[in-house]
């Protein structure tokens, strides 16, 4: 099954822990919702890092030691390579905070659900500024010391129960507005369709009156709300799967 693209189409490109899959970074399902025996709710809430903010800083510095080490595979190349064929008439939301895509020459990424290689404060406003470095407890926030407040220095990630900066979720919407006179195909690639909103993207497609495309390994939850499904590896499915008129 091919999905064609001509110079009338705009793609729209979701992708979940599945596309990196192949890189060797663990999926969430993988884990079995799990880490460390801890479940993801302890060390991917709000409340988990209230309740322990160094096992969520473990938990966290584990993974940007694993990321840092992989390498992007055939799945992120083709979609960077989609992109530069496509343009502005390309986007890609990506719920993966691993910086794969970007490494693979990707540049019209969002990262709703943030990056693992940036930090931020739980208390005061300041940026999120880029950290690689690997904490083993919540190191305090200097700007809210110098404040006398006690701020700590979390993820910059968006935990389950939080809300996605709605300047993203603007940024999706005006692409898909956009798309009232050209053909609109929206692709979900290795993502279950379980966390919202970003599994309620294909809805928002839909009703735009996209093409609904889903490459992933298993039957995703919302599997129904897609035209085709293509069953398999993103790293092998991905380089076959367009086709250029
Ligand atoms: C392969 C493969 C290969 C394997 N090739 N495929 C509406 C309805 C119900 C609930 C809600 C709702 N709206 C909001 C909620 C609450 C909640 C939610 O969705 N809960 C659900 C569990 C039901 N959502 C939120 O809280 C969101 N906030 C929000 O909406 O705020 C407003 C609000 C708040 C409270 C209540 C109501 C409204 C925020 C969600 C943030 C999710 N954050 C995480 C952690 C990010 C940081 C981090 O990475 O640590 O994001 S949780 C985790 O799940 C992570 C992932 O990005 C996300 C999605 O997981 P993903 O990518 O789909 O991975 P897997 O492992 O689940 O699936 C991998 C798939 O790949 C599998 O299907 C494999 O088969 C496949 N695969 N190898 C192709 N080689």
């Amino acid at each position: 099954m091919a999905l064609r693209i001509d110079p009338d189409t705009r793609l729209l490109v979701l992708t979940g822990a599945g596309v990196s899959a192949e890189s060797g970074v663990p999926t969430f399902r993988d884990a079995n919702g799990l880490w460390e025996n801890h479940s993801i709710e302890q060390v991917a809430t709000p409340q988990g890092f209230e309740d322990d903010p160094a096992l969520v800083w473990r938990f966290y510095s584990e993974r940007r030691r694993k990321a840092a080490s992989v390498s992007p595979n055939p799945g992120h190349a083709t979609l960077a390579g989609v992109e530069a064929r496509m343009d502005d008439r390309f986007l890609l939301v990506t719920q993966n905070i691993d910086g794969l895509h970007q490494r693979a020459g990707s540049r019209r990424v969002i990262e709703i659900h943030g990056s693992l290689f940036r930090t931020r404060c739980d208390t005061c406003d300041r940026e999120p500024f880029a950290d690689e470095r690997e904490h083993v407890a919540a190191p305090a926030c200097d700007a809210c010391a110098a404040a006398g407040r006690k701020g700590r220095l979390r993820p910059a990630v968006v935990w389950f129960g939080e809300l996605i900066d709605p300047e993203i979720l603007r940024e999706i919407g005006g692409f898909l507005s956009e798309a009232h006179r050209q053909r609109l195909v929206f692709l979900a690639v290795g993502t279950s369709g379980a966390v919202y909103p970003a599994a309620g993207l294909v809805l928002e497609a839909r009703a735009a009156g996209g093409e609904t495309w889903l490459v992933n390994a298993e039957p995703a939850e919302n599997r129904g709300a897609f035209h085709h499904f293509v069953q398999g590896p993103s790293g092998r499915i991905l380089p076959e799967l367009f086709e250029w008129a």
